[in-house]
């Protein structure tokens, strides 16, 4: 197709791009990390969603070449940051059921010379779902590399308490389907304290996604929500206007 010999060519001539989204301390607002957001403008097609393209390069086999590129323009970036602030990479369905993938991504931080410690990658259930045996071989390889892994969208898929056990993570993010009505219904409110709960218990940290306003951000804050991400805190950036995002700040 026409969107898929598109995305080829943006990834060979290094046009998709990478945006990024600062992840707070609750506690003092200060910024930890960042989450690498790919972003693809095509001069015919216009904006295209990753929603839209990441899909589509699983489905015809080039995620790996994709997610190449991404985490090359991230890293790179991720050096320049004038704190060694962690980045965070979301990983797809389809490289949790290839084995070569921790050998990849450990293989391209190490040529850009970016420490695994500061990488962490993010991953769904969904994904881990789809072939768990491989995908947990992946997720012991990079966390032995010192890579984190953090749980996305938690709350949204299926059986995910059986993943916390099953699994070694380092993070839950909460989907901001959650957040987003913490406002509206206790019922949300309520799920977000057991998770947070929970993950003392287990010892993982917890990230509220979806933040947008100043009463959510007190309100996650008084449930014991460690780190907080959202448009009130910042919105995804590239990687001139996240350097001046950090230079305002540090
Ligand atoms: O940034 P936005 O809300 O448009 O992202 C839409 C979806 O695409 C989200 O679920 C997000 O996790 C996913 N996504 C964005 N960037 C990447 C990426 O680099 N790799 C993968 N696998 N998914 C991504
Ligand atoms: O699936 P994942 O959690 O990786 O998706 C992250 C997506 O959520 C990003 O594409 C980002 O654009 C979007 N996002 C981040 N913060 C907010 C927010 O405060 N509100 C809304 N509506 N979307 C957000
Ligand atoms: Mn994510
Ligand atoms: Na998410």
């Amino acid at each position: 197709t026409q969107l898929e010999q598109a995305l080829r060519n943006a990834i060979i001539a290094n046009e998709v791009d990478v945006h990024f989204q600062p992840i707070v301390d609750l506690r003092n607002d200060a910024v930890v990390g960042f989450e690498a957001l790919a972003r693809w403008c095509d001069a015919d097609l216009g904006y295209v969603s990753p929603a839209v393209f990441v899909p589509l390069a699983e489905e015809r086999g080039f995620i790996d070449s994709l997610a190449e590129v991404l985490l090359r323009k991230a890293a790179h970036a991720a050096l320049s940051w004038p704190k060694e602030l962690f980045l965070s990479f979301n990983l797809s369905s389809a490289q949790l059921t290839d084995p070569t993938t921790s050998r990849r991504l450990l293989s391209i931080i190490s040529q850009i010379g970016l420490d695994p410690r500061r990488l962490e990658l993010e991953i769904t259930e969904t994904a881990v779902m789809a072939d768990a045996d491989i995908a947990q071989k992946i997720v012991a390889e990079l966390r032995a590399a010192g890579v984190r892994v953090s749980l996305d969208d938690f709350g949204t898929g299926q059986s995910s308490l059986g993943r916390l056990r099953d699994f070694s993570f380092d993070k839950v993010k909460i989907d901001r389907a959650f957040v987003s009505r913490i406002s509206a219904d206790r019922a949300s409110e309520h799920i977000i304290k057991a998770i947070v709960s929970m993950c003392e218990g287990l010892e993982l940290e917890v990230v509220a996604e979806g933040i947008e306003d100043f009463s959510e951000a007190l309100k996650l804050k008084a449930l014991g929500c460690g780190l907080g991400q959202g448009y009130f805190y910042g919105k995804p950036a590239d990687a001139v206007a996240t350097m001046r995002y950090l230079a305002d700040r540090y």
